[in-house]
């Protein structure tokens, strides 16, 4: 006897000549479900135990016995031969991977929300869209999601939260910890990690990468952004493709990128965001306040979250705390939510 591959040919052919091991088979992988614990007492060549394991798959167990010697000598061997990592070519590889992304992409062309920029800012107004079922997307032209996080202060990667903040942290499941005058500190790589895991846990989509380069007004209203492949966008003259939207979000930090692309054309004239006033000067309490309380729609469909609302209407920088930047992103995304329940 030889140790045999489930499923083969040679395998097909065991069964058909048994009726009794086939209805044996049959029998027992119509009983077994995905995440089973099995016994197999007096396990033989091992053609149960390999059935009902492929059965059950990697969440369940068979614990398969056999102790007559050279039958089971032959069952660890089929039990090896069955493990070995299923076939594949690299042409596979690439087929998954274009199939996914277009499929992701060509579902994102049309969102209810789109943010620019997966910093602080833009990642927890997505989390607490996605949340409410909101269909959003966010397109970020580094390679992680982040933003300044990473960083902490001066390549220090621990990043400062203040009380008001730490409902949100807890929410989101990063851990803090206490010191003095009502901050605290945070581990920066849990904060962005934690942050992106749980926006796209949430059901937002980040597509890194993709820089936007351009904003896509109709009618005295954003409607969308258009982007470009991050490195193209610089280097060749290649155009971008359009993403829409009923509301964009700009959380592009101290670049405030998409506001600025209304600006050049003097499409802001008259309005709060109409004179590029750039940051302030530090006062980090200010600050902090500001980048909350100043979260507004600076154009029809346009909204600024995070580090450019200071950007836009020349509020203090605040130095390296991002309770604020947090709670920024929850502030546009309760207002940007109101507007497009208002709406419907
Ligand atoms: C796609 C883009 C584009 C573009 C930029 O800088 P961020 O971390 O922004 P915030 O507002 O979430 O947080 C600000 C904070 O990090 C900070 O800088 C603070 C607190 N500074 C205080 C101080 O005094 O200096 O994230 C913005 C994200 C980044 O990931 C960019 O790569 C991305 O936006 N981005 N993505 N298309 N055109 N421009």
């Amino acid at each position: 006897m030889e140790p045999f591959l489930y499923d083969s040919p040679d395998f097909q052919k065991e069964l058909a000549d048994s009726v009794h091991l086939a209805g044996e088979v049959n029998f027992l992988t119509s009983l077994a479900e995905r995440g089973m614990r099995v016994i197999d007492a007096g396990a033989h060549r091992g053609v149960t135990a390999v059935a009902l394991a492929k059965k059950i798959g990697n969440a369940g167990h068979v614990y398969a016995f056999e102790p007559a010697l050279c039958a089971n000598n032959l069952e660890t061997q089929t039990i090896r031969r069955n493990n070995q990592m299923a076939d594949f070519h690299e042409t596979q590889i690439s087929k998954a991977i274009l199939n996914a992304y277009h499929q992701k992409l060509s579902d994102r062309i049309v969102s209810d929300v789109l943010i620019v920029g997966a910093g602080p800012a833009g990642m927890t107004a997505a989390f607490y869209l996605a949340q409410k079922g909101i269909k959003v997307t966010l397109l970020e032209k580094r390679l992680a999601p982040g933003g300044g996080i990473w960083g902490g202060g001066m390549a220090m990667n621990e990043a400062v939260v203040q009380d008001d903040a730490l409902g949100l942290l807890d929410e989101i499941g990063v851990r803090h910890e206490s010191g003095d005058a009502n901050l605290h500190t945070v581990d920066a790589i849990e904060l962005a990690a934690g942050l992106a895991l749980k926006t796209v846990q949430c059901g937002a989509v980040v597509l890194n990468l993709i820089t936007v380069e351009d904003v896509c007004v109709r009618k005295h209203r954003v409607t969308g952004v258009a982007a470009n492949r991050t490195m193209i966008a610089e280097a060749l003259p290649v155009d971008p493709i359009t993403f829409s939207a009923r509301a964009v979000i700009d959380a592009t930090g101290h670049e405030a990128s998409v506001v600025e692309s209304l600006r050049r054309r003097d499409l802001l004239a008259n309005s709060a965001a109409d004179r590029r006033l750039g940051e302030g000067p530090m006062d980090a309490l200010s600050g902090e306040a500001f980048v909350v309380e100043n979260v507004r729609e600076v154009f029809p469909g346009l909204w600024v979250a995070g580090m450019s609302v200071c950007a836009t209407l020349g509020g203090p920088r605040m130095g390296p705390i991002f309770g604020g930047m947090l709670l920024s992103g929850k502030r546009v995304a309760e207002l940007v939510c109101s507007t497009l329940t208002k709406e419907n």
